[in-house]
C-alpha cells in the first residue's frame, strides 16, 4: 500500500466558541483520506507556540485563520507531499523546517498541528490499525484514562462571573472501568445541576460545558461538588476525587494573586497556604497551575509543601515544551505536566514531552482546549501514551463528549485487554 502523502487541503472552520480554526484533509497515494482540526485556548500560556490569526478587524473580529490555511495549502503541503505518512518523525521535521522559526510564528502552530495529526491518522488507517494502537510505541503501554470532567467552570471560561478558579473537575478514580467512570461522572454532573437549581443558582454552562454559577467564594464549588458526589451515591475521595485547575496566571496581576470573588489579594505564600487548607478539607487529587506561569520560585515552595500529597500539574509554566519541562524537573517545580498538542504544534514534540515526564517519574495529564472541535485525537493519544488521565470538559456538549465517546469505543475495541488507570494514575 502506498503510504506517501499525495495531497493536502486546509480550510477555515469554526470551533466550539464560534471562532475560526484550521481543518486539514490529507490524502495518501493509496487513496486513504484523513481529516484533522486544531483546537484553541482562551487562558493561553505566554510561552505557547504561536497560534496564527489574521488580525484583520473586518473578519471574525481579527480572529480569521486564512493565513494559516494558506500556509498549509502552499508551504507546508510542499514540504510533506511525497513523504511517507508512516514516518511521523520525518513529517514533523519537514513541517518544522518549512516554518523555520523557534515558536512556529511564520506558519502557525494551528496550521502545523492539523497536518501533523492528519498524517498520523491517515498512516494508522493505512496500516489497518486504530490510532491508539498505531501511536503506542510499546503494546503494553495503552491504558484507559481517568476522565477528569470539568463540571464547574470559572475564571475566563465563565467570563469572570463565577469563581476565580477556572476548573473544578471530578475524577472517578475508584471506578472499575472507563465506561463506569464516565457514567459516574455524568450522574454527578446531573446531580450537581439539581443541587444548583435547588439553591437558586443559574445552571447555564461555561466554555467547557460545566455549570458557571455566580458563587460568593472559591470554596463554595467544592462544597457543592462534594454534595453532588454524595447525593449521586458515590464516596468522595475513595470513588470520586476532585481535580482543580485554578489557572492562576489569569488572576496574577502586577505580581500578586487577586481573588476577585473573595475581595482578597494573596502572595504566593498565602495562596500555597490556601491550597494546603483545601487539600486538608476536600478530596483533591491534583492541582494544575496553582501558581502563575513565571513564578518558578513559588512553584518550588508549592511542590515542597504539597508535592507528596497531590499531583501538581504545570500547564502555563511548561506549555508542553521539553526545555521548560526539563527546567521544572531539574528545579523540582511541580511533579506533573499538562500535555496540550497545540501548545507545541507537532505530534512528535508532544510525544517527547510525555516521554520526558515519564523518564523522571513525573505524571502527565493530556488536555483539550477551551475552544474545541469534534476532532478526538487526544482520546487515542492519551490511551497510546498511557498517561492515565485526560481532561476534556464536562460530560456534555458535542465537542467534549466526542472524546469521551471515542474512549468508550476504544475500551470496547480493547476487549479483555482493556485496563482502566484508576487511582494509580495520580502521582504524588
Ligand atoms: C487549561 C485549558 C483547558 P484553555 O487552562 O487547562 O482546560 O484552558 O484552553 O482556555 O487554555
Ligand atoms: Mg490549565
Amino acid at each position: 500500500m502506498k503510504t506517501t502523502i499525495e495531497s493536502i487541503k486546509a480550510r477555515e472552520i469554526l470551533d466550539s466558541r464560534g471562532n475560526p480554526t484550521v481543518e486539514v484533509d490529507l490524502i495518501l497515494a493509496c487513496g486513504i483520506a484523513a481529516r484533522a482540526a486544531t483546537p484553541s485556548g482562551a487562558s493561553t500560556g505566554l510561552h505557547e507556540a504561536v497560534e496564527l490569526r489574521d488580525k484583520e478587524p473586518g473578519r471574525y473580529k481579527g480572529k480569521g485563520v486564512q493565513n494559516a490555511v494558506r500556509a498549509v495549502n502552499t508551504e507546508l503541503a510542499g514540504a510533506v507531499i511525497n513523504l511517507d505518512a508512516t514516518d511521523q518523525g520525518a513529517i514533523d521535521r519537514a513541517l518544522l523546517k518549512a516554518d523555520g522559526t523557534p515558536n512556529k510564528e511564520r506558519c502557525g502552530a494551528n496550521a502545523i498541528l492539523a497536518v501533523s495529526i492528519a498524517a498520523a491518522r491517515a498512516a494508522a488507517t493505512a496500516r489497518g490499525e486504530p490510532l491508539w494502537r498505531y501511536l503506542a510505541v510499546d503494546p503494553s503501554t495503552p491504558v484507559l484514562p481517568v476522565p477528569c470532567m470539568n463540571i464547574l467552570n470559572g475564571g475566563v471560561h465563565a467570563n469572570w462571573q463565577g469563581p476565580d478558579f477556572q476548573e473544578y473537575m471530578i475524577a472517578p478514580v475508584g471506578a472499575p472501568c472507563f465506561a463506569e467512570a464516565l457514567r459516574w461522572g455524568a450522574e454527578v454532573y446531573h446531580t450537581l445541576r439539581s443541587i444548583l437549581k435547588a439553591r437558586g443558582y443559574a445552571v447555564g454552562v461555561g466554555d467547557e460545558g460545566g455549570f458557571a454559577p455566580a458563587v460568593p467564594t472559591n470554596t463554595e464549588p467544592l462544597d457543592l461538588i462534594v454534595a453532588a458526589i454524595e447525593e449521586a451515591g458515590y464516596a468522595p475521595g475513595r470513588e470520586v476525587g476532585i481535580a482543580l485547575d485554578p489557572a492562576s496566571s489569569g488572576f496574577f496581576v502586577e505580581g500578586i494573586y487577586r481573588l476577585r470573588t473573595e475581595k482578597t489579594v494573596l502572595d504566593s505564600t498565602g495562596l500555597i497556604e490556601r491550597y494546603r487548607e483545601l487539600v486538608d478539607a476536600y478530596p483533591i487529587v491534583s492541582i494544575e497551575d496553582g501558581l502563575a506561569e513565571d513564578d518558578w520560585e513559588g512553584w518550588q515552595r508549592l511542590t515542597a509543601s504539597l508535592g507528596d500529597r497531590v499531583e501538581l500539574i504545570g500547564d502555563d509554566i511548561f506549555v508542553t515544551n521539553v526545555e521548560r519541562i526539563g527546567r521544572g524537573i531539574a528545579e523540582r517545580t511541580a511533579n506533573s505536566v499538562l500535555i496540550k498538542p497545540n501548545q507545541i504544534g507537532t505530534v512528535t514534540e508532544t510525544i517527547a514531552a510525555v516521554e520526558l515526564a515519564r523518564r523522571h517519574g513525573w505524571g502527565a495529564m493530556v488536555s483539550h482546549r477551551s475552544g474545541e472541535t469534534v476532532d478526538s485525537f487526544i482520546a487515542d493519544f492519551t490511551v497510546a501514551m498511557g498517561t492515565g488521565k485526560l481532561k476534556t470538559g464536562a460530560p456534555a456538549r458535542g465537542e467534549r463528549v466526542e472524546k469521551y465517546n471515542q474512549l468508550l469505543r476504544i475500551e470496547e475495541e480493547m476487549g479483555s485487554m482493556a485496563r482502566y488507570a484508576g487511582r494509580a494514575a495520580f502521582v504524588r
